[in-house]
């Protein structure tokens, strides 16, 4: 293999401190992708962190993504800017496939921007093409800031009662715009979302368990049955900057991307339960528009983080390998509220003695399943359960 020409130890990235002088009442969302084959991810991480830092909300989608993944959730995230990063020469292809599903999807407000190893000849091609700013290693990170808020605040939000009716019509765009709505406390004129008959699951568990990966899988089995899965996953919000890097969404992103696997990801703007704010109103509209299953992911949870039992039907509590002991197992709280358990990551070492010392301590019939979601194993056992709510 090639060695890279440049010196990585050379890279000193800014401090992530810069903060626009007028931060919004709302932070904006960006959707930042890495498409195709490119590998190099430092860049956009480095982004992910400054944007956050700056009070914007980051989806950030992870590596080898294709353009239609990207836009599909682009649309589901309602994302006021989407940010390509590409160092793989390959944005004379790529960025017109994109413009061309953005016009497809119909989300043309929406403002896509480039960024990474771009020749400066191809500006002009890029920027008539339709690509709304190209920046390169070079581009100081406040510009970059800058340019993203400029952006984000060019949009208009669309009136309610005309997003109500495409609603009623199964509009994708006008659902997830209606999310956006209700999270930036815009007045609804009079819209309220019809009675659905979906079960709403909870899915919680300490940081880094693997609920979104579980989510991921359980909502593929689901989807493998014929049911229509909607996800909520909230991650937190930083109490310093109000920005956030919304993550769930990296672990669910499904290549071809799939109409009836919908993913919103929300911050969690200072609530200190686990969800955000009007949650219940969300899951309400994701209710309303007919999917069968709605799974909602809390914020990394803590052993009296328990406020989604308020929004769930029933709450499927993750563990994994090593969690803790019969104690942790017979604590209040977290403990009392679930329903019933995975033990994921069960490909690690100490899965049967977490097991055997988690049903010791319940002493009572609420399932524990073990799952290995990276490898899709245990996931079946779960879905019956899940299926046998309705
Ligand atoms: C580090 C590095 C690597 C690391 C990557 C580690 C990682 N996880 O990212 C490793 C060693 C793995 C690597 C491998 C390769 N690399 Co390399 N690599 C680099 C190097 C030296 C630095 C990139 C970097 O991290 N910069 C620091 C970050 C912070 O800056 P940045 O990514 O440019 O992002 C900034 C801006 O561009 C901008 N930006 C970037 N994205 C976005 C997105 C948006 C929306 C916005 C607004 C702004 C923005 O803002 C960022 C912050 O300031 C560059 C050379 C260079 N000087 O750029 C070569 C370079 C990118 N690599 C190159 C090559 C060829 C390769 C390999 C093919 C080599 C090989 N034959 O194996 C492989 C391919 C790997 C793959 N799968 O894609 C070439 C690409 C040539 C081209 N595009 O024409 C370069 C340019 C080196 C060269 N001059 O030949 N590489
Ligand atoms: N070995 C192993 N790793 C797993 C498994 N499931 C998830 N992981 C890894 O665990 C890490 C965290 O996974 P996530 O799904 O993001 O965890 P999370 O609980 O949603 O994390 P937060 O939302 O940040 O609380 C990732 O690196 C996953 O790849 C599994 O079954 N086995
Ligand atoms: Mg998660």
């Amino acid at each position: 293999m090639t060695r890279c020409a440049c010196n990585v130890e050379d890279f000193k990235p800014e401090p992530g401190a810069y903060r626009p002088q007028q931060l919004p009442e709302h932070p904006p969302r960006i959707l930042l992708a890495k498409i195709g084959l490119d590998g190099h991810d430092r860049g956009v991480k480095v982004l992910a962190r400054s944007f956050r830092d700056a009070g914007l909300e980051v989806i950030y989608t992870g590596l080898w993504q294709t353009c239609e993944a990207t836009m599909h959730a682009a649309v589901q995230e309602d994302v006021d800017v989407v940010g390509v990063s590409l160092l793989s020469a390959a944005h004379m292809t790529i960025m017109p496939e994109m413009l061309r599903l953005r016009a497809e999807l119909g989300i043309d407000h929406v403002p896509v921007v480039l960024g990474g190893i771009v020749p400066v000849a191809d500006y002009p091609a890029l920027e008539q093409m339709g690509v709304a700013a190209v920046f390169n290693p070079g581009s100081p990170l406040p510009k970059i800031i800058d340019k993203v808020y400029e952006l984000a605040a060019g949009r208009r939000a669309r009136d309610a009662r005309d997003l109500g009716a495409d609603y009623e019509k199964k509009d994708v765009r006008a659902l997830a715009q209606l999310i956006t709505a209700i999270q930036r406390r815009r007045p609804l004129d009079g819209f309220a979302a019809p009675r659905g008959k979906a079960v709403v699951v909870g899915v919680t568990g300490a940081p880094g368990v693997g609920k979104s990966s579980f989510i991921a899988k359980l909502g593929k089995e689901l989807r493998q049955r014929g049911q229509r899965v909607a996800v909520v996953a909230v991650d937190p919000s930083s109490p310093v900057s109000g920005g956030a890097l919304l993550g769930d969404r990296l672990r669910m992103m499904s290549s071809p991307p799939d109409r009836d696997f919908f993913v919103r990801s929300l911050s969690s703007r200072g609530e200190h339960d686990g969800l955000a704010p009007r949650c219940r109103e969300v899951v309400d509209l994701l209710n309303g528009f007919g999917f069968d299953y709605i799974l909602v992911e809390t914020v990394g949870a803590g052993q009296a983080d328990y406020g989604i039992h308020g929004v769930t039907q029933r709450v499927i509590l993750v563990l994994m390998p090593d969690a803790g002991d019969s104690i942790q197992f017979s604590k209040a709280g977290l403990m009392e509220i679930a329903s019933s358990f995975v033990i994921n990551k069960a490909d690690l070492p100490g899965a049967d003695a977490t097991e055997g010392q988690l049903r010791s301590a319940l002493g009572d019939r609420r399932p524990v399943w073990r799952v290995c979601s990276v490898r899709d194993e245990g996931l079946a056992a779960v879905a019956d359960w899940v299926q046998s709510l309705s």
